[in-house]
């Protein structure tokens, strides 16, 4: 055999080899369907026990806040949650600001604030979205472009001013000089509350607002302006609305100083429902009062939650509200828990 025969023949012999070689690796190795690549690692979770908030509360000048505050604070501590809180000093915007730098410092997973006026937000916001912090407005508005905040748990004061105002113009049949107290100028519940009350009167004619002074949300607020009133219009009055419970309070003790009936001689609306509020109106001094329910802290750490875990949830989350009235407040006011 000459060399090249043997070399063709070795050739032949491990081509054969090879390709009985693969036949048998097919066979034995089944085509298992290849694993899927593992999925990258998500976000960890988070739980209420590892979460970490920070709060930018107003200060307690109300019985309404100061129900909103133990409902906040409760609820985090029932949670496990680790709460930053800032709810003091009277120049409340600049200690605003100054709580989001030090939750920013702490590195929290959620800022939440209950803007005390609308605007001068953006500066700050963005430096909370710089740093990766989610921010959430709660009862109240900050007028800031959408992508600064995500999402605003709150209230429909626009909504609360038109109950208001047809719950007076069904009392007053239409007809009536009204004075009005309103809350802390530039603050969205003041703002929204006014437009409400004031889109609903468009449709009566006969009624209109004589006088609207600021009470600051504070009793004394409301009797001090509703003193004024009184001095200047006396028993040309017929109505007053008040933006919250707090101020209506205020304005009766001064009504009844005058020397007026109020719930009688002044029919009186106002909102938050308070028990002070449930009080008056069996004493048959208020006629009415807006719900607006300050007890949400599990709402608001729920959507905390899921902002944290960066779950999609709505621009705006409103709680449905109802009304009282004079005729329930006995019934209803040892079921009042704020
Ligand atoms: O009506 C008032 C408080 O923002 C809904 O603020 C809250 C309002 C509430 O001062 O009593």
């Amino acid at each position: 055999m000459t060399n090249g025969e043997k070399a063709e023949m070795n050739t032949r012999i491990l081509l054969t080899f090879f390709t009985v070689l693969t036949i048998m690796a097919c066979i034995a190795a089944p085509t298992a369907t290849p694993s899927p690549t593992p999925a990258k690692p998500t976000q960890a979770q988070k739980t209420y026990q590892d979460l970490v908030v920070g709060y930018a509360q107003i200060p307690g000048e109300s019985e309404w806040r100061t129900a909103n505050i133990a409902s906040i604070r409760e609820t985090a501590e029932q949670l496990g949650i680790v709460l930053f809180f800032s709810d003091s000093g009277m120049n409340t915007e600049q200690n605003q600001h100054d709580a989001i730098q030090a939750f920013i410092a702490k590195g929290v997973d959620v800022i939440g604030i209950t803007p005390v006026v609308e605007t001068g937000w953006n500066t700050s916001f963005q430096e909370a979205k710089e740093a990766g912090i989610p921010i959430i407005l709660v009862d109240r508005w900050a007028d800031v472009p959408d992508d600064l905040y995500a999402t605003h748990f709150g209230f429909d004061f626009a909504e609360q001013g038109r109950k208001a105002g047809r719950v007076l113009a069904e009392l007053m049949d239409g007809r009536a000089k009204i004075v009005e107290l309103v809350g802390t100028p530039g603050s969205s519940a003041a703002n929204d509350r006014g437009v409400g009350f004031r889109q609903v009167l468009q449709g009566y004619p006969e009624m209109n607002i004589i006088a609207s002074q600021n009470g600051d949300w504070i009793r004394a607020g409301g009797k001090e302006m509703m003193a004024g009133f009184l001095q200047q219009y006396g028993s040309e009055i017929d109505a007053l609305y008040a933006h919250n419970d707090d101020m209506a309070l205020g304005a009766i003790e001064a009504i009844e100083e005058y020397g007026l009936q109020p719930g009688v001689d002044i029919k009186i609306v106002s909102i938050d429902a308070v028990r002070g509020a449930f009080e008056a109106m069996i004493e048959g001094k208020l006629n009415a009062t807006v719900e607006c329910n300050p007890l949400f802290g599990p709402q608001f750490f729920e959507l905390a939650l899921k902002v944290a875990n960066g779950e999609d949830v709505p621009k705006f989350v409103s709680v449905e509200e109802g009304i009282f009235f004079p005729e329930d407040a006995e019934e209803l006011l040892p079921m009042r828990r704020y």
